[in-house]
């Protein structure tokens, strides 16, 4: 009782926090110029007005000695130097093509053993073009296709899919597939990556989203998914598919059992990487939701925690152009207070089938806003509403009308 009783007055404080002193604090030159703040995250707040690059060693500062005030100035000092008050989303929907997964990652909570799949389910092309017709006349711009990984349902198969969807709505980007799907596809096909990747863009495949990163460290995959593909597998992947020219997300599963260094050691992998290949759009912080899942002893994040791990995504990941909060995860309020912490990025209109959050406990309970919904949310935050397309190109601005 006593530790929900903090949790609320956490909570309680930190909006305070954000409508009085945070709000009128805002300027960075108070963090550099501030002498009752520790001279090491002065120095860092001065190298981030000068555009330089913060090390790995800087980044475990930012998480020891940071406050949620000095890294969300931070933060949005970082964000408004690049969209000023614009804030992203798209519309799209997904289509989750089956739950049945041959893996068994400990935090999932949405897939069945291929041992149990008569409890799953698992669509024929018919009814997801069934889903993809439900779309004609909606001014949708993307298709997201993820799930599990289903034994029989093969790289012929999913690029059949994406032909057929294509053939009916040319101007849809696809965007599916997480490295982990793919990496079991082309394994299966025996094909090198290349090629198998080769073979999804000629059917029609533009991006893969972010999904099955989790944490790279190696210590921490073999506890809570140690039989996917590993951190290196991962990104080769993604740079399999920049070097064909398609984009891709980047994500983080955080939150669980790994630590500050394990996040820190992550991100630098995927700093690294776009430094080479440019090929990321975004990034994405997943907060671990625990229910229902073999990993529900672990308690979730606090929302300081989770405000920090954003705004310190956003300060160390200076060659990400974007950092996405994906509100059926962290939840409505919480995603539209990130907005403060360094995101630009609320992701999608999304409708219908989002279930991999909901059943691990996300609070969404009916996870789809539409256009009109994530506006109010973005103006209720003082910021600009963008329509994006799936590689940012901007699509409309939502100016406010006022009344
Ligand atoms: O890899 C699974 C995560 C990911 C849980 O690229 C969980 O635009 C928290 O990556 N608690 C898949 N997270 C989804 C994903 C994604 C979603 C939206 C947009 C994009 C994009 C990518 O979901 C998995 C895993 O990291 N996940 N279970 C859980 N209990
Ligand atoms: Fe399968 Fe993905 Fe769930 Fe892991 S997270 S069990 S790979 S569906």
């Amino acid at each position: 009782m006593e530790a929900i009783d903090k949790y609320y007055q956490f909570t309680a404080d930190c909006t305070i926090l954000l409508h009085s002193q945070f709000f009128t604090m805002t300027s960075v030159d108070s963090l550099i110029n501030n002498i009752d703040i520790p001279h090491e995250l002065r120095a860092i707040a001065r190298k981030v007005t000068d555009k330089e690059r913060i090390s790995t060693d800087e980044a475990l500062l930012l998480y020891e000695l940071g406050s949620p005030g000095y890294l969300g100035t931070l933060a949005n000092y970082v964000r408004e130097e690049k969209y000023g008050d614009h804030t992203f989303f798209n519309r799209n929907f997904h289509i989750e093509p089956t739950n049945v997964c041959v893996f068994s990652c400990a935090f999932c909570a949405y897939s069945k053993l291929y041992k149990h799949r008569e409890e799953g389910w698992e669509m024929s092309i018919e009814q997801m073009m069934h889903i993809v017709k439900k779309y004609d006349g909606v001014p949708v711009t993307e298709v997201h296709i993820v799930g599990g990984v289903h034994p029989k349902l093969d790289l012929d198969f999913f690029c059949d899919l994406l032909r057929q969807i294509k053939a009916y709505r040319p101007e849809l980007h696809l965007k599916g597939f997480t490295a982990v799907e793919l990496d079991y596809m082309f394994r299966k096909a025996k094909l090198t990556r290349q090629k198998g990747m080769q073979q999804l863009k000629d059917a029609g495949l533009q991006s893969l989203p972010g999904g099955g990163a989790e944490i790279f460290a190696p210590a921490i995959r073999k506890q809570i998914c140690e039989d996917k593909i590993d951190g290196a597998g991962w990104l080769d992947i993604h740079r399999t598919a920049h070097e064909l020219g398609m984009h891709s997300n980047a994500t983080m599963l955080y939150g669980h059992i790994e630590s500050y260094a394990d996040r820190i050691d992550h991100m630098n992998q995927l700093r690294t990487m776009q430094d080479e290949t440019k090929g990321f759009n975004c990034f994405i912080p997943l907060k671990f939701r625990n229910q229902d899942n073999d990993m529900s002893h672990i308690a979730e994040s606090t929302l300081t925690e989770d405000i920090k791990t954003y705004a310190i995504a956003r300060i160390f990941m200076d060659n990400f152009a974007h950092l996405k909060a994906y509100w059926p995860m962290l939840g409505r309020n919480n995603a539209q207070l990130m907005l403060n912490f360094g995101v630009d990025d609320l992701d999608g209109t999304i409708d219908d089938s989002t279930k991999i959050y909901s059943m691990a406990g996300s609070e969404e309970q009916t996870p789809a806003m539409s256009t009109e919904q994530i506006c109010e949310l973005i103006y209720d935050a003082g910021r600009i509403p963008v329509e994006r397309d799936t590689v940012y190109n901007e699509l409309k601005v939502y100016e406010k009308v006022l009344m």
